[in-house]
C-alpha cells in the first residue's frame, strides 16, 4: 500500500518535472493596467534610451526645484509688507548673461548622450538577418529576405475569436517570429499611406513611408512575447494594427523558419518550387 503510495506519487512528480518546462510562462512585454514609468526595456537600444530618459528626468527635476525655490524667495522677500519701495532696477548684464548662458550650456550637455542614442539606434554595423515591414491599410506584411524571402500578412484578431490569454486588439494571426540575440536590421517602408512599426519594450519606432525605405535594428534581449502597434494616424483602422513579435531562441528560430517556408507556401499558389519541396518532405 505504501510503497504504491510512493510509486504513485513519485511518477506524478516525474510528470510535473517534464511538463514543467512546458508550462514555464514566457515573457510577455505590453503595457499593463495602471502602468507607471516605461515598460521594462528588452533591446540594448531600450536599455540606453531608458537610461536617458532618467538622466533627463533628474535634470528636469534640478530645474523645477531650483525655479520654485527662487520663486518663494522672490515671493516672502519681496512681499508688500517686508519690502515696501521696490527698486527702479531694470537691467542687470552678469545676470542676464548667466541666464542665457546657463540653459545653452545645460541643452549641450543633454546633447551629446541624446546624439549618442540616436546614432546608436539608428544602423547596426553588423547585422545577422533582415527583416522588412510593410505597412498596409489596415495590417502588416512581414518579409525575411534571409530565409527564401518567405513572406506573409499579419492581421489582428477580432474580438469574438480571441483564445483566452489572447490580449484583445493587440493579437494577430501571424505572429511575426524573431531569433533573440540577434543583431537584426529593419527595413520599414509602406504600401499606401504612412504606417508606424512601434514596439515600446524594444524602443522601436519609425514610421514606414510609402516610396522609401527607413532603416533601423533591434536585438531582443530574450525569448518572448512584445507586442506593439502602428502609431501613425492612418485611416479608420489605424487602432486596428497591433504587432506581435514572438521571440525565439536561435535554434527555435531555425525549425520556425522550416515550418513557416512549407505553411506560408502552401497559402501562395505561385511558388512551385516550394510546393514540390512539400510534397517531397510528405
Ligand atoms: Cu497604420
Amino acid at each position: 500500500m505504501f510503497k504504491r503510495l510512493i510509486i504513485k506519487t513519485s511518477v506524478v512528480w516525474l510528470g510535473l518535472l517534464a511538463v514543467g518546462p512546458v508550462l514555464a510562462e514566457e515573457y510577455v512585454a505590453r503595457s499593463k493596467p495602471w502602468q507607471m514609468w516605461l515598460q521594462e526595456p528588452m533591446s540594448p537600444s531600450a536599455e540606453k534610451i531608458n537610461d536617458l530618459n532618467v538622466l533627463l528626468l533628474w535634470i528636469e527635476v534640478g530645474i523645477v526645484v531650483f525655479v520654485l525655490a527662487l520663486l518663494a524667495y522672490c515671493i516672502i522677500r519681496f512681499r508688500e509688507k517686508r519690502n515696501p519701495t521696490p527698486t527702479k532696477t531694470t537691467h542687470n548684464t552678469a545676470l542676464e548673461v548667466a541666464w542665457t548662458a546657463i540653459p545653452v550650456l545645460i541643452l549641450v550637455a543633454i546633447a551629446v548622450p541624446s546624439l549618442k542614442v540616436l546614432y546608436y539606434t539608428d544602423q547596426t554595423p553588423n547585422a545577422e538577418m533582415t527583416l522588412k515591414v510593410a505597412g498596409n491599410q489596415w495590417y502588416w506584411t512581414y518579409i525575411y529576405p534571409d530565409h527564401g524571402d518567405l513572406e506573409f500578412d499579419s492581421n489582428p484578431i477580432p474580438d469574438d475569436e480571441l483564445k483566452p490569454g489572447q490580449p484583445r486588439l493587440l493579437s494577430v494571426d501571424n505572429p511575426v517570429y524573431l531569433p533573440a540575440n540577434t543583431n537584426i536590421r529593419l527595413l520599414l517602408s509602406s504600401n499606401d499611406v504612412i504606417h508606424n512599426w512601434a514596439i515600446p519594450s524594444l524602443a522601436v519606432k519609425l514610421d514606414n513611408t510609402p516610396g522609401r525605405v527607413n532603416e533601423t535594428w533591434v536585438r531582443i534581449n530574450k525569448p518572448g512575447s512584445y507586442y506593439g502597434m502602428c502609431s501613425e494616424l492612418c485611416g479608420v483602422y489605424h487602432s486596428f494594427m497591433p504587432i506581435h513579435i514572438k521571440a525565439l531562441s536561435r535554434e527555435n528560430f531555425k525549425k520556425w523558419v522550416v515550418k513557416a517556408k512549407l505553411e506560408f507556401a502552401a497559402n501562395s499558389r505561385s511558388d512551385e518550387t516550394l510546393r514540390v519541396a512539400q510534397v517531397e518532405i510528405r
